[in-house]
């Protein structure tokens, strides 16, 4: 945790081109939820628009999914993203996307050609760049006076709530809190003026940022960055009793494994998440405790876990084909999940979950 603007931070840094490429898997439309999410998010964001002609960005846009709202309105506007292969699925939906990083010469070259946007979106994008200080410098030069930054991130007060310790893989960079954001965008000439706590994730606080001085703190702000300080959200005893307490977990997760195995059921792990990363190579579980897991990611079929050496396939096409339990990596996906395995649970099908405690059944 940085000691003066205390964001939680990973130590390591991986290269950002080993990461975020032209065979980059993640789709935001891979969860139906997800999907009305952004809908509804891009519906919000429609309604805060001011100017006759608006113009909004989205950095990290993905497959295109929120920016569709924006596309099918009329409404100008231009996706970012490093994932070339991403950025060709936003264009086949009708959404203006460019491959490539944010980055201050980007952003100048942007507002060049557009002028100046209203309002630029991240989601689940922020946290991933190390780099705030180019990315404050771009919207510095994207921005209208006026313009704002919004972007939603899993939010550390969730983590610690839950012991979601999944939340900490390799592209998450960062775990932001209020106070984080605050101190962040404030020495970058920014000011943090609104938070809101949204659901989806298992957990993600919105931030709205804009130009110090233009625009006027919701009351949310202060009530949010006091709530932190009186939960000791950034205190490092609570940190460190999270560390201790996901060490138990780690256990009781890998004894759950041996002994539905040592009762002779079938496991295989429900989505090869990005998240299950952490959990396989932390809680040290390969294809000794689980065999396979099922994901509806093309891209990541046929292959192997990171570290774990777990294969990854598609879910067998009817319910005949599957295990006795499922280990679930997409709890943030679970009640989308629940409603399209009824069939599975209605012939006795188990569930083995890690967040928020180890639970089977
Ligand atoms: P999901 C990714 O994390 C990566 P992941 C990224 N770094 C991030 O921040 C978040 O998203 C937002 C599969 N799946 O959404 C498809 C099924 O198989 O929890 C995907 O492989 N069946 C950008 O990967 C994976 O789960 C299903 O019914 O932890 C997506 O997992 C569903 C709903 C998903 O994000």
């Amino acid at each position: 945790m940085c000691r003066r603007c205390r964001a939680v931070q990973l130590t390591d840094e991986v290269p950002r081109e080993k990461m975020f490429h032209d065979e980059y898997p993640f789709r935001t439309s891979s969860s139906a939820w997800m999907s009305s999410h952004f809908a509804k998010v891009a519906a919000q964001l429609v309604d805060t628009l001011r100017s006759p002609d608006p113009f909004v960005v989205e950095i990290g846009c993905n497959d295109g999914t929120m920016l569709e709202t924006f596309a099918e309105r009329g409404i100008r506007h231009l996706g970012i993203d490093p994932a070339a292969n991403l950025v060709a699925e936003a264009g086949a939906r009708g959404v203006l996307a460019r491959p490539g990083f944010f980055e201050p010469a980007t952003a100048a070259e942007i507002r060049a050609e557009h002028g100046p946007a209203e309002v630029v979106y991240a989601a689940n994008t922020m946290c991933h760049i190390p780099y705030l200080d180019e990315i404050f410098a771009g919207l510095d030069a994207l921005l209208g006076d006026d313009g704002i930054l919004v972007f939603e991130d899993p939010y550390l007060g969730d983590v610690l709530r839950l012991g979601s310790y999944d939340q900490l893989y390799d592209e998450h960079f960062y775990l932001f809190s209020a106070t984080s954001v605050a101190c962040i965008a404030e020495s970058h000439g920014f000011a943090l003026i609104d938070v809101e706590h949204i659901g989806v994730h298992g957990g993600e606080l919105r931030y709205t940022v804009g130009r110090r001085d233009r625009r006027r703190p919701t009351p949310a702000v202060d009530r949010w960055i006091a709530g932190e300080a009186s939960e000791g959200v950034h205190d490092l005893a609570r940190l460190a009793s999270f560390a201790a307490e996901i060490g138990e977990r780690r256990d009781r997760l890998r004894r759950a494994l041996q002994d539905e195995r040592a009762a002779g059921r079938s496991i295989a792990g429900y989505a090869a998440t990005a998240k299950s990363a952490t959990v396989l190579n932390y809680c040290g579980i390969g294809p000794d405790l689980l065999p396979v897991i099922y994901d509806t990611t093309p891209e990541k079929q046929g292959r192997l876990t990171p570290g774990s050496g777990i294969p990854v396939e598609p879910f067998p096409t009817g319910p005949d084909g599957y295990p006795d339990t499922f280990l679930l990596f997409a709890w943030n996906h679970a009640e989308e999940i629940m409603a399209k395995e009824q069939e599975f649970v209605a012939r006795g099908g188990r569930w083995i979950r890690y967040v928020p405690d180890v639970l089977v059944g």
